[in-house]
C-alpha cells in the first residue's frame, strides 16, 4: 500500500491543468467519493495493526497534498480566465478619479475675514501658541486674581528649562500677537491675528477646549469709538451682506475701555425668534472696545499721544452663523460628509 500512496503522491505532483475541464478530472480522479484516494481510506480498514500507524500518516498526507494541489490549480486557472477577460491587462492604467480634498470651512471664513479688514489696511500679524504669563494677562491689564487666569480656564504648560520662572501656557486669545507688536513696533499698528487659542472648558455643541479667532488691533493719533463703529459695521456687512443690521450693547473686557458687543440681526428666523438667537431676534458676533490706555502703557505705546481701537471674533462663532451650522463640534470631527458640503470653497 506505501507504494501505491508514493506512486499516486508522485502522479499528483506532477499533474498539470490548464482549464476547468482538466482540474475536474483531477478532482475526479483522486478525491471524488470514487476517486483513488477515498479508495485507499476505505481499505484502511484491513491494515495490520503493527502498519497503521505509517500507512495512517501517509495517507493523511497524501490527501492534504492533493487538496493543496487542486486549490493551487484552480487559482492559476481562475487568474488565467481574468486576464483572457481582458481584466487585468494592464496595471499601469489609472483607477479613475480620485477625490479630492475641499478646503476646511474654518479656512475659508478665515480667508474670508482676514481678505476684508486687508482691504481697509489691515495686516496680518501671528504668533506663538505657547506664550507667557505676561503676553497672555499681565500686559493686558488682567488682575492678579482675575478669574480668566483661574486653572479651569487656561492651560499652563510646564517647561523644564524656566522651572522657577514665569508660568508659561496655551495662549486663550490671540491678543498675545498683539501685545507683542505693541512692545516691538511704533504706531500707527493696523493688524489682524488670526489663530488657534486654549481653553480648559467642557466640549458642548456650543463650546470646545481647542478654537479660532480673529483678533484685530488699530493704534494711531485720533483713533476713536466712530472708527471702530464704523469699521466693524463694514465687516458685518461685507460678511453677512448689504441688508445686514447691527447693535452695539455695553460690555466688559480687562483690555479695553469703553468695551462693548456687536450683535447682528438674526437671519435664521429674522427676528421671529430662534434656538440661535436664544428668541431674542440678536446675535452676538464679536467682541470689542478702545484700547484701556493702561494696557498701551504696558505694552510701551505713549498713552498721551495714541489711541487704539481692538476686537475679538471667533470663527466658529461666525462660520456657524453664515452656513446655520448648529453643532461646534462638527468642525472637530473630520466627518466626511460634513467637509464636502464645502468642496470647491476657497
Ligand atoms: C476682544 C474684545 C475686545 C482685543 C484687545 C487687544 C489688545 F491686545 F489690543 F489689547 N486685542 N484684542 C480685544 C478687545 C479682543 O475679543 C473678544
Amino acid at each position: 500500500m506505501i507504494t501505491e500512496i508514493e506512486k499516486i503522491l508522485a502522479e499528483i505532483n506532477t499533474f498539470t491543468a490548464g482549464s476547468d475541464d482538466e482540474l475536474e478530472a483531477f478532482r475526479i480522479k483522486y478525491l471524488s467519493r470514487k476517486g483513488k484516494i477515498p479508495s485507499l481510506f476505505e481499505r484502511f480498514k484491513d491494515v495490520l495493526p503493527q502498519d497503521r500507524k505509517v500507512i495512517g500518516q501517509s495517507l493523511n498526507n497524501l490527501k492534504t497534498q492533493a487538496q493543496e494541489k487542486y486549490n493551487l490549480l484552480k487559482s492559476e486557472i481562475s487568474e488565467k480566465t481574468i486576464a483572457k477577460k481582458g481584466e487585468y491587462t494592464d496595471l499601469t492604467k489609472p483607477t479613475g478619479f480620485q477625490d479630492i480634498g475641499a478646503r476646511h470651512p474654518i479656512s475659508v471664513v478665515r480667508r474670508m475675514i482676514l481678505e476684508i479688514f486687508a482691504r481697509i489696511g489691515y495686516n496680518v500679524a501671528e504668533g506663538p501658541e505657547i506664550v507667557d504669563d505676561w503676553h497672555n494677562f499681565s500686559a493686558l491689564n488682567f488682575p492678579e486674581d482675575h478669574p480668566a487666569r483661574d486653572m479651569q480656564d487656561t492651560f499652563f504648560v510646564s517647561n523644564p528649562l524656566t522651572d522657577t520662572d514665569k508660568p508659561i501656557l496655551l495662549r486663550t486669545h490671540t491678543s498675545t500677537v498683539q501685545v507683542k507688536m505693541m512692545e516691538s513696533a511704533k504706531p500707527p499698528i493696523r493688524i489682524v491675528a488670526p489663530g488657534r487659542v486654549f481653553r480648559n472648558e467642557a466640549i458642548s455643541a456650543r463650546a470646545h477646549c481647542i478654537f479660532h479667532q480673529v483678533e484685530g488691533l488699530y493704534i494711531d493719533h485720533n483713533v476713536s469709538f466712530a472708527d471702530l463703529k464704523q469699521t466693524l459695521y463694514y465687516f458685518a456687512t461685507e460678511f453677512f451682506g448689504d441688508d445686514t443690521q447691527v447693535r452695539f450693547r455695553p460690555s466688559y473686557f480687562p483690555f479695553t475701555e469703553p468695551s462693548a458687543e456687536m450683535d447682528i440681526l438674526c437671519k435664521m428666523c429674522n427676528e421671529e425668534g430662534c434656538r440661535i438667537c436664544k428668541y431674542s431676534g440678536w446675535v452676538e458676533i464679536l467682541g470689542c472696545g478702545m484700547v484701556d490706555p493702561n494696557v498701551l502703557k504696558l505694552c510701551g505705546i505713549d498713552s498721551k499721544e495714541y489711541t487704539g481701537l481692538a476686537f475679538g471674533m471667533g470663527i466658529e462663532r461666525i462660520a456657524m452663523l453664515k452656513y446655520q451650522i448648529d453643532d461646534l463640534r462638527l468642525f472637530f470631527e473630520n466627518d466626511l460628509r460634513f467637509l464636502k458640503l464645502f468642496e470647491g470653497a476657497v
